[in-house]
């Protein structure tokens, strides 16, 4: 049988009439070889930052390398190991060998810091009348650390991605004289022109998740609940932009309502369009802007910051790189991007041969010196990188144009005068997907930019022009500029075009990418802003019209064996919002009956020749 037992006695061992959590509880930290602080920062007018300090056990004379973000400071540390590489996330671990000390802080109003939170709070002025910003804050914090972390060498770096890759660039405005290099990753710099919110005045419809998500609570929030799993229904039956939202309660949200109350490139815009602003104030401070070549969130800011910088003179101290990548990807794993395999982890590597020893040389007494290029841009066809001497700025660069010709060819000469024309019906919007597309597929949303774009050839209301088979390879530095002429029957639309690489049909390289398409640059344009970006005016109905507009920053070869396409479409959906195509005030809140039908006409040759100008550089010499 099974064991009995006597009938035992209580002892006062036993019980417990306290909390069993204790007032002060202490880690035993033999086994770290780090220590973890959380301190809170006082600001210029008093508000506290809540700000995570990691730092190697018996350091000392180390440099700082403080991140700014919105998305929790704490996070950034997330693993409970008492090794400081383990202990900290990815993107991370090769900062965390003992080299420095880790510094992440919660921008005002978010997670653990006090004070209120505005959205990409725009700086001290006439969009902000307090007397703090996050120029101000950052200038607060570093010089609370160089006073306070006493194992450190009184120098700082900064560097962070996308919002984290903002606080960069405003701290860039006023640095503070120990910060001495920085790396804005992907920063969001102009929000109407190209990056988060709008591309030329489109709107970006996943900004409504971000806006909630991001607005609505201080620490982290939800998006917007989806109805179905396709959101290309979600979205088309939600009608504007504007009834997605009011459905979902933005209204209670300050910055959805300061958005929507400014569709056009206002004061509101102007004034925060950190391009111009760090071209004003240019600082000495080495800097590496870099970004994704296929970056599907702000793909505009990095180069669009540099580029101001070299045009006010400052190239010598400022740095381009445009990687392999997807949005943020410089911190993750860059073995491929999408279908696209590269040779090796390029984000990785790029970190640890380029990023850490440009950080090095500025930060650590004694490393060696690390000369950065002008600019570094892979060469993704060749599978590796180009490093520039001079690397031109939009406006500086020969541009080849590739004219749109009869029965849908695509070349260097012009042809004879013509159109095309499809039927842009807004209840049937193109695609940026194959369908389904359901809100949360992350890997599906970073990759698009280089998504094969055949799941939309045979539609009529897009047109694919081609060149032959290239017999010589095409090779571009710089950003593509779409010159359109066109003529619609309604009164507003939206022109999106593509420069598409056509792989041969047989691809023995790798055979599943035969016939791909891929998408090397591409960008839509709000036609309404067609003869200015603040002041927008309905389109005449039936007259030709002139669409021009820049296209991502790329460098590429089309090879021999390939085709060069353009693809003209009115519509990429739900990434932008539909244009009604009636004109109407503000397009967030136009009504069902505003959606129409328009016939759409391409002209190409003649006086109305539409090309894509193309920043062809001639390789066949040695070159950079
Ligand atoms: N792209 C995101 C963002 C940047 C700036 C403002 C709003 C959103 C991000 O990844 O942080």
């Amino acid at each position: 049988g099974q064991p009995g037992y006597t009938p035992g006695k209580v002892t006062p061992d036993m019980v417990q009439t306290g909390s069993d959590i204790p007032k002060d509880w202490q880690q035993p930290q033999e086994a770290f070889d780090y220590v973890k602080k959380d301190v809170m920062i006082p600001m210029r007018d008093g508000v506290k930052l809540h700000t995570v300090i990691m730092i190697p056990k018996g350091a000392h004379n180390l440099p700082m390398l403080l991140e700014r973000t919105p998305y929790n400071a704490s996070g950034f540390a997330p693993n409970n190991s008492p090794h400081m590489k383990d202990a900290v996330w990815s993107g991370d671990t090769d900062w965390a060998d003992g080299r420095y000390i880790l510094v992440w802080q919660d921008v005002r109003g978010k997670y653990g810091s006090e004070g209120d939170y505005v959205m990409t709070r725009p700086p001290r002025g006439p969009l902000n009348p307090s007397k703090t910003d996050d120029t101000t804050d950052a200038w607060d914090t570093i010089d609370w650390l160089v006073k306070n972390v006493k194992q450190s060498n009184g120098r700082v770096g900064m560097i962070g991605s996308s919002y984290d890759g903002w606080t960069v660039t405003m701290a860039l405005l006023d640095p503070h004289p120990a910060l001495k290099v920085t790396a804005p990753e992907s920063p969001m710099v102009d929000g109407w022109m190209g990056d988060d919110w709008f591309h030329n005045g489109a709107f970006r419809l996943g900004n409504l998740d971000f806006f909630v998500s991001q607005s609505s609570v201080k620490g982290g929030g939800e998006g917007i609940p989806r109805e179905g799993y396709d959101d290309y229904e979600n979205f088309l039956e939600a009608g504007s932009a504007g009834a997605m939202a009011q459905a979902n309660g933005l209204e209670q949200l300050p910055w959805y309502n300061r958005v929507v109350a400014h569709p056009a490139y206002d004061a509101f815009w102007q004034l925060q369009a950190v391009d111009k602003m760090v071209a004003a104030k240019p600082s000495n401070v080495p800097t590496m802007w870099l970004q994704g070549m296929w970056d599907q969130e702000d793909i505009y800011g990095a180069v669009h910051a540099w580029e101001a910088l070299k045009k006010a003179g400052y190239a010598s101290n400022n740095h381009l790189v445009i990687g392999p990548w997807w949005h943020s990807q410089i911190n993750r794993e860059g073995w491929n991007l999408g279908p696209l395999k590269w040779s090796g982890d390029t984000a990785r590597k790029f970190r640890k041969n380029w990023i850490i020893p440009f950080f090095d040389q500025y930060l650590i007494d004694g490393a060696p010196a690390k000369p950065l290029p002008q600019a570094m841009l892979y060469d993704p066809q060749a599978d590796k990188w180009d490093q520039f001497a001079d690397w031109k700025i939009a406006g500086n660069q020969t541009l080849t144009p590739i004219y749109l010709q009869a029965d849908m060819g695509l070349g260097f000469g012009q042809a004879a005068a013509g159109s095309d024309s499809y039927v842009s019906d807004p209840a049937r919007p193109i695609p940026y997907l194959a369908r389904p597309i359901p809100a949360d597929n992350e890997s599906r949303w970073r990759t698009w930019l280089v998504q094969d774009q055949r799941f939309v050839a045979n539609r009529a209301d897009v047109l694919s022009y081609q060149t032959p088979v290239l017999t010589k390879s095409v090779t571009i530095e710089g950003a593509p500029i779409a010159n359109i002429f066109a003529r619609t029957t309604g009164t507003d639309g939206d022109f999106v075009v593509k420069l598409i690489d056509v792989y041969p049909q047989t691809y023995p390289e790798d055979p599943k990418m035969g016939g791909y398409q891929l998408p090397v640059s591409l960008d839509i344009f709000r036609g309404r802003y067609r003869k200015s970006y603040s002041d927008p005016s309905p389109i005449p109905a039936g007259k030709v019209q002139q669409y021009k507009f820049r296209l991502p920053t790329v460098n590429y070869t089309f090879k021999p064996g390939h085709r060069i396409m353009v693809q003209i479409q009115s519509s990429l959906f739900p990434v932008y919002d539909r244009n009604p195509q009636t004109y109407v005030q503000n397009i967030f809140f136009a009504k069902p009956d505003d959606y129409r039908k328009a016939t759409v006409s391409i002209e190409h040759g003649g006086a109305a020749a539409s090309a894509v100008l193309l920043p062809v550089v001639d390789k066949s010499g040695a070159g950079d």
